[in-house]
């Protein structure tokens, strides 16, 4: 796949949609692809960590179900963290249900995720409806959809035709469809997709829990994803998240650099 050899800023060309264009771009202006994945459970620590690796990331995603005080301040303040340091907000809702119904979870609620997050994924597990679902709202807002096609969790059953299915969804609804969650790239695509990778730690290889952790060189240079994920890595027990998000995203972007040079 020669795109595996493309800047981002070159591969923005190639998408469709307006947001992982302008995803990209900012990946090469800022020169991060790292995510981070902030599972705090209330705001004030959030907005605080957030104010600090801004300046680091391209993406920030969130799980607002598990945030203790969430309230419309929150996305007021989180947007406007967004506009000071530049980067995307991905709520990490993966949505599973059928058409009907995730149209209802992503636009309304106490949460209104379309409103505010650039960025959401789902499952594939219900069918081509979710996409459908999910794109009829996100679609006139902007918006774009990762496709969880797999996990980085142990036993994870998205593998095999779950996998080359949620693939072709995601080339039928390229114009919603931004990428995938997995941990590599997929080959003979038709179009070019994002490629967003979780389960990432330089020191441990799991959590007790069934997640597993891949290196950024791992996944990048061998594997051929885009962008990190990093959650309890940047922010867990005794780390400086200052500190750990250079290092991640020093780590992200050097395993890019050498995968272009490759
Ligand atoms: O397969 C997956 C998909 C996701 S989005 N495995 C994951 O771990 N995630 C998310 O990435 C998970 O919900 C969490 O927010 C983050 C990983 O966090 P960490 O602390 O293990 O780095």
């Amino acid at each position: 796949d020669a795109r595996l050899n493309h800047k981002f800023s070159q591969r923005a060309n190639g998408l469709k949609n307006p947001l992982a264009k302008a995803l990209l771009a900012l990946m090469e202006e800022k020169q991060t692809n790292l995510s981070v994945a902030v599972d705090l459970t209330n705001k004030a620590d959030i907005l605080a960590l957030v104010d600090k690796i801004g300046p680091f990331v391209c993406v920030i995603k969130t799980h607002v179900d598990v945030i203790e005080d969430f309230d419309q301040d929150f996305i007021q303040q989180l947007t406007a963290l967004s506009e000071k340091h530049r980067f995307y907000i991905f709520e990490d809702r993966k949505f599973a249900d059928i058409g009907n119904t995730v149209k209802l979870q992503y636009s309304s609620g106490v949460y209104k995720i379309a409103s505010w997050a650039h960025i959401t994924n789902c499952h594939t597990v219900p069918g081509e409806g979710i996409v459908q679902g999910l794109k009829e709202v996100g679609l006139p807002l902007g918006r774009g959809l990762l496709l969880l096609a797999e996990m980085s969790s142990k036993g994870s059953l998205a593998t095999g035709s779950y996998t080359q299915t949620t693939l072709e969804w995601a080339e039928k609804h390229n114009d919603f469809c931004i990428g995938f969650i997995a941990g590599r790239r997929f080959p003979n695509l038709q179009h070019d997709f994002i490629t967003m990778s979780p389960g990432i730690g330089l020191d441990v290889k799991g959590d007790g829990l069934g997640q597993q952790y891949r290196t950024p060189h791992e996944v990048i240079v061998n594997c051929g994803s885009d962008i990190i994920i990093v959650g309890r890595g940047i922010y867990g027990a005794g780390r400086d998240p200052v500190v750990e998000a250079q290092r991640y995203k020093q780590a992200g972007w050097n395993a890019y650099q050498e995968r272009l040079s490759g």
